[in-house]
C-alpha cells in the first residue's frame, strides 16, 4: 500500500496543526525529516523538521504508532507542528517530497475498515460525530463508534446464522429420527423472535438515522401569513426580512436549527399567490419545489384573514399545494393567534378543529409576535416524526434502514414460506438474503461503488 499523508487539523490559524502518515513508508520518512535514527512507539519525540537543504522547516513533536497498533493498522507517524497554512503546508509538501502521496478523503479511515479495524457501522459514526449538528448526535456516534450498534447487528447475524443452519438441516435430513423439522415450532418460534429483534433494531435505528440527519421543514403559505416571523422565531434570531408588505421574501431562505434535540433544516419560503412580477413567480416557482421535497410542511396562514368564513384550513391546503398533503406531513399553523382575541373572531371555532382531527390532522395556534404557542409547535412537530428527545441512542444512516427494512421484509417471507407453504428450499432463500441484506450495514458484504460513496463524504486526514 502506498504511504498516505495528509493535514488531519482544520487549516487555519491554530497552536499545534498534526500531519499524519499511514503506510510502511511512514516510518522512514519520519526519520529522514528529522535525522534522527528511530523512534520508540507511543511515546512523543521533540524533533525539528528539516528541508532538503538542512533549513529548518518547523519543530514539533513525532509519534509513532507501530502496525497493527494504529489507527489504520499501518504504520502511522503524526507531526505535530505549529498550526498554519503556510507552515503545514510546506511541511507537507517535504513529506510528499519524501515518497509520501496525499490521502484520499476518507482515505485513512478506509484502511483501518480494510484492515478489520473497525466495521462501516463505526467508520460511518467517525464521520457523522465529526458532522455532527447537535450535542445528542455527536455522543450518539461515539456510542456507535464503540461498537454498540454493531453489536447489535452482530447478535442479529449469529441469530440469522443459527436459523439458516437449522432449516438447511431440515431440508438436507428431512426423515430424521422421524421428526418433521420444518413443522415442529422450533423454526417458527425462533424466527418469530428474530422479526420481534429487528424491529426493535429497526425503532432505535429510527431514532439514530433522525438525530443524524434532522427533517427538512418548509414554511409555506400565503403572503405575509408570518412565515419568515415564524423562521426567526425558531432560530432565536432575526434571520430573516420581515415586512408588513406582501411578497417580502422571494428567494428561499435556509436556516439549520437544534430544537429539543432534533435538528430542523429550515426553509422559508416565498408566498403563494398569482402574480405578473417575474422575480416573485420564479421566487413561487422555488417554493413549490421546496415543497414537494419536504419532509415536513408547516402551512402558516393569517387567522384574521386567509380563511374565509366557509373555508376551512384543509381547503386552504389544498389550494397552495395543489393536493391535500397527507397529514403525517403536514402541520397547520394559524398564526397572528394575538389578533384574534381583539376582533373576537369567530371563525376558528372548536368545528375546525374537530374536522380537522377527524381526519387526522393537526394545527398549532401561535403567535410569532408574542410567541405564545411556539413551544407547543416545536413539541407536536417532534411527536409528529415520532423523535423521542433518546437517552442513550445510537446514530444511523438512512442506508441502515434501508437494510433493515429489506432484512424484516425477507423474514416476513421465510415466515409465509414455512407457515403457509412449508417450502423448506424457499425458506433457507428467503433467509440468505436477509442475512446478506443485514450483512451490508456493517460491511460484510458491501459492494465497493457503497464504500467508495461511504468513504468519499469524509474528509481529507481521516
Ligand atoms: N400581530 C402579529 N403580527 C404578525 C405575527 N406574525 C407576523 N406578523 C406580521 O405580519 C407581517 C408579515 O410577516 P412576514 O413574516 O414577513 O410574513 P411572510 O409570510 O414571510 O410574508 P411574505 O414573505 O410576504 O410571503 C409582518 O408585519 C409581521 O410583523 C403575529 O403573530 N402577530
Ligand atoms: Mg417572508
Amino acid at each position: 500500500m502506498i504511504t498516505i499523508a495528509a493535514i488531519a487539523t482544520p487549516l487555519g490559524r491554530g497552536g499545534v496543526g498534526i500531519i499524519r502518515l499511514s503506510g510502511a513508508k511512514a516510518y522512514a520518512i519520519a526519520c529522514q525529516l528529522t535525522g534522527k535514527s528511530g523512534f520508540t512507539p507511543r511515546l512523543a519525540s521533540f524533533c525539528r523538521f528539516y528541508q532538503a537543504d538542512g533549513t529548518v522547516i518547523d519543530e514539533g513533536l513525532v509519534l509513532y504508532f507501530r502496525a497493527p497498533h494504529s489507527f489504520t493498522g499501518e504504520d502511522v507517524i503524526e507531526l505535530q507542528g505549529h498550526g498554519g497554512m503556510i507552515l503545514q503546508n510546506l511541511l507537507l509538501a517535504r513529506v510528499f517530497e519524501l515518497g509520501a502521496k496525499q490521502a484520499a478523503p476518507g482515505e485513512f479511515s478506509y484502511r483501518a475498515f480494510d484492515n478489520d479495524k473497525m466495521d462501516l457501522v463505526q467508520a460511518e459514526a467517525i464521520a457523522d460525530a465529526i458532522d455532527a449538528t447537535s450535542a445528542a448526535a455527536a455522543s450518539s456516534a461515539i456510542r456507535s463508534l464503540s461498537g454498540e450498534f454493531s453489536q447489535h447487528i452482530n447478535h442479529l447475524l449469529e441469530q440469522l446464522i443459527h436459523l439458516r443452519l437449522h432449516v438447511e438441516a431440515a431440508i438436507d435430513f428431512p426423515d430424521e429420527e422421524d421428526v418433521d423439522f420444518l413443522s415442529d415450532g422450533v423454526i417458527q418460534s425462533k424466527l418469530e423472535q428474530t422479526q420481534r429483534q429487528i424491529q426493535q433494531v429497526l425503532m432505535t435505528a429510527k431514532q439514530g438515522q433522525l438525530l443524524r440527519d434532522g427533517i427538512h421543514v418548509v414554511l409555506a403559505g400565503r403572503p405575509n401569513a408570518g412565515k419568515s416571523s415564524l423562521l426567526n422565531r425558531l432560530a432565536g434570531q432575526e434571520r430573516a426580512i420581515v415586512t408588513d408588505v406582501a411578497g417580502t421574501t422571494r428567494d428561499t431562505l435556509q436556516e439549520t436549527v437544534v430544537l429539543n434535540g432534533l435538528t430542523l433544516h429550515l426553509t422559508d419560503t416565498a408566498g403563494i399567490r398569482d402574480t405578473d412580477d417575474m422575480v416573485e413567480r420564479i421566487g413561487i416557482a422555488r417554493a413549490r419545489t421546496a415543497i414537494e421535497q419536504a419532509d415536513m410542511l408547516l402551512m402558516v396562514y393569517d387567522v384574521t384573514r386567509d380563511i374565509d368564513d366557509d373555508a376551512t384550513p384543509l381547503q386552504l391546503a389544498e389550494q397552495l399545494f395543489g393536493e391535500l398533503p397527507a397529514a403525517k406531513r403536514l402541520l397547520i399553523i394559524a398564526n397572528k393567534s394575538d389578533l384574534l382575541n381583539n376582533i373576537n373572531n369567530n371563525k376558528h371555532t372548536s368545528a375546525t378543529q374537530i374536522e380537522l382531527n377527524s381526519r387526522g390532522y393537526e394545527q398549532v395556534h401561535v403567535s410569532c409576535e408574542t410567541g405564545a404557542g411556539i413551544a407547543d409547535l416545536i413539541e407536536i412537530l417532534c411527536a409528529k416524526v415520532g423523535f423521542h428527545p433518546p437517552e442513550n441512542s445510537l446514530i444511523a444512516r438512512t442506508r441502515h434502514l434501508d437494510a433493515l427494512r429489506r432484512t424484516a421484509d425477507c423474514l416476513v417471507d421465510a415466515h409465509e414460506q414455512l407457515t403457509v407453504f412449508q417450502a423448506g428450499e424457499l425458506v433457507a432463500e428467503s433467509l440468505r438474503y436477509a442475512q446478506q441484506y443485514l450483512g451490508e450495514i456493517t460491511g460484510e458484504f458491501s459492494a465497493d461503488d457503497l464504500l467508495g460513496k461511504i468513504f468519499g463524504s469524509f474528509c481529507i486526514g481521516k
